[in-house]
């Protein structure tokens, strides 16, 4: 099954690499943001401020992504991505959501690594609404895996059992 869905703390997976759904600065936050950080040591810290800006503190736009080691975490790497904020869903937001996952598998292609998780980017403080980001997650997942001849293994990783249903709906539709 290549794409999987869970209900889990992303910090505790053992695959080749976590998805953080970071803010542009990449210096931690709130939300997954902060538990991935407190989980990975302050190494990780390092390793982000030591990544270019490439504006005045911002070393990763939206739709964007970077990667890191993962530190003290399970999985050896970090990408971190980030979403966009939801501002009502005509402001580009959906091919932006559709850019942080489609260039997070192509920087794990890129090392040579094959087994990812996704938390549900946008889907806590910056607010899409959860069921149309499933919808997007999963479209982008989907043409992201069938344009290429890998073996993928692609989970993703909701942080309650009502967000799982909702990404569940959304791979079955
Ligand atoms: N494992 C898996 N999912 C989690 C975990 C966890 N340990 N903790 C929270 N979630 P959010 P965003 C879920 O707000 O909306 C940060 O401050 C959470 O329940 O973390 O993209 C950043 O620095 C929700 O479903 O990310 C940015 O400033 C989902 O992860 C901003 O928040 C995403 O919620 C990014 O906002």
């Amino acid at each position: 099954m290549p794409i999987q869905i869970i209900h889990a703390d992303i910090t505790r997976l053992t695959v080749d690499a976590i998805v953080n759904a970071a803010n542009p600065g990449l210096l931690g936050g709130g939300g997954v943001d902060g538990a991935i950080h407190r989980a990975a040591g302050p190494a990780l810290l390092q390793a982000c401020r030591a990544l270019p800006e490439i504006a005045p503190g911002v070393r990763c736009p939206t739709g964007e992504a970077r990667i890191t080691p993962g530190f003290a975490l399970p999985a050896p790497w970090v990408i971190h991505t980030v979403g966009p904020v939801w501002r009502g869903g005509d402001d580009g937001e959906a091919e932006l959501l559709a850019r942080c996952h489609r260039n997070a598998l192509r920087l794990l292609r890129g090392q040579q690594l094959r087994t990812i998780a996704f938390p549900a980017i946008s889907c806590g403080v910056y607010g899409y609404p959860a069921a149309q980001a499933a919808a997007v997650a999963v479209g982008a997942l989907r043409d992201a895996m069938a344009a290429a001849d890998d073996d993928l293994e692609v989970t993703l990783c909701c942080f309650s059992d009502a967000m799982r249903a909702v990404f569940q709906r959304a791979l079955s539709a």
